[in-house]
């Protein structure tokens, strides 16, 4: 029997992605989203639950963004990010047919400062960066709520921790986006107006792991068919420095100009990459997408949906 599965934010860049991939292996998906099913109004999430009744949840919804929404807007992130994971577990266990929870954590959520890639083991081994506290704490919470529901009203809880996401439909505008978004729009409109020079933030040494949207939700589509229970990390266990990204995303860009760093604006982590060999094992399955094949699928469907991609912030 198809059994229904909710996806929250499933309107949204990554959310859109896990529903296509849910879809494709066959489970039928809801994918409720505002005004209806508003995650900050107990009430919508409550009557929503209580007339889809899934058998099982993934939570993708958040405030979120890049290092400079992050650092301009951590009480916001704080309080929505933990008030949405609030009424959802609080929802569910009011709907009663709820037997799974998935979490989308972050990578955000491990240590500031852990030296080399980042194992599952090292989830709660010291205290995050300052950068990205507020979002990476929120990433914790939703965990061990999860976790207390999970145990009181008898649902199994996955919590795979994504890394550093980029593809289509993502928010490009230069306050809220991620840096390979970020980046791309700056190259990429540079390119466009015959700018002579590109501004990025930073030193440009810092390193990320960067994995293709549609790879991270063929990651938690796979992930669901497991009964695994533990934080599973989902990435591509490649470091790459923001630095040889800028040249990346020239490359496919087109733009041959000059590429300036403005170290008035803050690196973040130094070093943010997650060791996905439990992912390897556990999935049987790694990320297909190369960086620079999927910055050239971003980069086009940025060129050919520039107007509303601007707008969308
Ligand atoms: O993806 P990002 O914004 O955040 O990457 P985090 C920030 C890194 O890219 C810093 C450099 O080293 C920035 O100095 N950078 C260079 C830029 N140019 C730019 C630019 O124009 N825009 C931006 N945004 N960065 C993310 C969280 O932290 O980690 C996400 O913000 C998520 O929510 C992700 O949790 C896993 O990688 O520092």
């Amino acid at each position: 029997m198809a059994l229904t599965i909710l996806v929250t934010g499933g309107r949204g860049f990554f959310g859109r992605r896990i529903v296509e991939a849910l879809r494709a292996h066959g489970h039928e998906v809801a994918a409720p989203g505002r005004p209806e099913f508003d995650l900050l109004d107990p009430v919508s999430v409550a009557r929503t639950l209580k007339v889809v009744r899934p058998h099982t949840v993934v939570h993708s919804a958040a405030y979120y963004g890049g290092l400079g929404i992050c650092v301009a807007e951590p009480a916001r992130i704080f309080h929505d990010n933990v008030l949405m994971a609030a009424h959802l577990l609080d929802g569910m266990a009011a709907a009663g047919s709820v037997k799974r929870f998935v979490s989308i954590g972050s990578a955000c959520a491990y240590p500031g400062a852990v030296a080399g890639d980042m194992n599952e083991s090292d989830f709660w081994a010291g205290a995050l960066h300052p950068s990205v506290e507020a979002y990476g704490f929120t990433k914790k919470v939703q965990l061990v709520g999860a976790r207390a529901y999970a145990r009181q009203h008898g649902w199994t809880v996955q919590c795979p921790q994504i890394t550093n996401l980029y593809g289509e439909h993502d928010v490009f505008t230069e306050y809220r986006s991620h840096v390979a978004a970020a980046l791309i729009k700056k190259f990429a409109d540079a390119k466009l107006e015959h700018k002579p020079e590109v501004v990025c933030w930073g030193t440009g040494a810092p390193v990320r792991e960067f994995l293709y949207s549609g790879d991270a939700a063929e990651g938690v589509a796979r992930l669901l068919e497991t009964d695994y229970a533990e934080p599973l990390n989902i990435g591509t266990g490649i470091g790459t420095s923001i630095k040889e990204l800028s040249e990346v995303t020239a490359r496919v860009t087109g733009f041959e100009g000059r590429i300036v760093w403005d170290t008035s604006k803050p690196d973040g982590v130094l070093r943010k990459v997650l060791d996905v060999s439990r992912m390897k094992q556990i999935l049987n399955w790694q990320p297909p997408t190369s960086l620079e094949a999927g910055l050239k699928k971003t980069v086009d469907w940025y060129l050919a949906n520039k107007e509303a991609a601007d707008a969308r912030t």
